[in-house]
């Protein structure tokens, strides 16, 4: 259960960290301090968005990353964004970007936290003005303070985040993280330059009536998946799928609902990333009551062999999750 004390609607994100701050009794104001950088690098990445048709930096970059996938001028500009704010915030003694195949060292040898992150993920959507999202999740480093940090630190399990979040570039731009005492929710309003806290306290129906899932893959799909998509046909669910996951995610959070992100030909691991998209997003819908599995596992118990390691993703409403992975099982044995 959520120990967290709801604060008021309309107060700052700021005031709203240190008030929470508080109830931390051994915090030292870093993870503080690393949320804000985080906050501050979103703020500018959403007016680059907001600018993207106006300047040329809508497109593509020319460039492909790990993923083979083509690199749009704003994947870049994203990944420039939050690698630079999360360096100057001295905060963060490496990063594991999507953007990046190796793990990025800051400098900050004496900082205590690693960042995995997603800095624009959803981007190739951009062009057609569809909502897109950063993801981001945050551990404790695992080797000393003081030296310089390894691919150990990096790879770790779903549980053992201290924090995760995203920020949703949406019709509104909001920002939605936890620290594991519950999951709340900002939204910037760009006349102040500031995120106020309008989600208090966000909890997931355990059951919803809206599936997001590209079924175009239908017949890629395993049989315990395919059977669900009937179910969910035959129950007249909503189908609703933007192929932008924060957006999806988000709406599902808050309406009630399961996304469904399985093995396919193309990609028979998953499309999705652990480090930064499937372990961030399963610890804020478990806060929020919710659940995460891979069709075998609950998504926080993995423990990942590589930093851009993929993996099926089925997210949302409880018990719609946990039909999903009973499917599975039933198929399975
Ligand atoms: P598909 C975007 O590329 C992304 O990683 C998620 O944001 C989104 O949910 C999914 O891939 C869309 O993939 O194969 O349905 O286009």
């Amino acid at each position: 259960m959520n120990d967290q004390l709801a604060l008021p609607v309309g107060i700052t994100l700021d005031r709203f960290i240190m008030r929470n701050e508080a109830d931390f009794p051994f915090a030292t104001g870093e993870l503080s301090q690393l949320l804000r950088d985080i906050a501050l690098a979103g703020k500018i990445v959403n007016r680059d968005i907001n600018r993207g048709g106006l300047s040329d930096i809508s497109g593509q970059f020319g460039s492909q990353n790990i993923q083979g996938e083509h690199q749009l001028k704003l994947d870049v500009i994203a990944n420039i964004r939050f690698i630079r704010a999360l360096k100057n915030g001295g905060e963060v003694c490496a990063i594991i970007s999507e953007e990046d195949t190796e793990l990025i060292p800051t400098g900050n040898n004496k900082a205590k936290y690693i960042v995995a992150i997603d800095p624009l993920d959803g981007s190739s959507n951009i062009d057609a003005n569809v909502s897109v999202g950063t993801i981001f999740s945050i551990y404790r480093r695992v080797t000393p303070t003081g030296t310089v940090p390894t691919i150990g630190d990096a790879l770790q399990k779903g549980d053992m985040q201290v924090a995760a979040g995203y920020i949703l570039y949406g019709s509104s731009t909001m920002l939605v993280y936890t620290t594991g005492r519950g999951v709340n929710g900002f939204t910037y309003d760009y006349s102040l330059g500031e995120f106020f806290l309008s989600h208090p306290q966000i909890r997931t129906a355990p059951v919803g009536n809206i599936y997001s899932c590209n079924e175009g893959n239908m017949d890629d799909f395993p049989v315990a998946v395919q059977q669900y998509l009937h179910k969910c046909r035959e129950q007249r669910l909503i189908g609703r799928y933007i192929g932008s996951l924060v957006g999806d995610f988000h709406r599902n959070l808050l309406k009630g609902g399961v996304y469904l992100y399985p093995a396919t030909l193309k990609n028979p691991e998953g499309k999705l990333r652990l480090m930064y998209e499937c372990f961030p997003l399963a610890y804020i819908v478990e806060q929020a009551g919710g659940a995460a599995c891979d069709g075998k596992r609950r998504i926080l118990d993995i423990m990942p062999d590589s930093m851009h390691q993929r993996a099926p993703l089925y997210i949302g409403s409880a018990k719609m999750v946990e039909d999903i992975y009973s499917l599975h099982f039933t198929h399975a044995s």
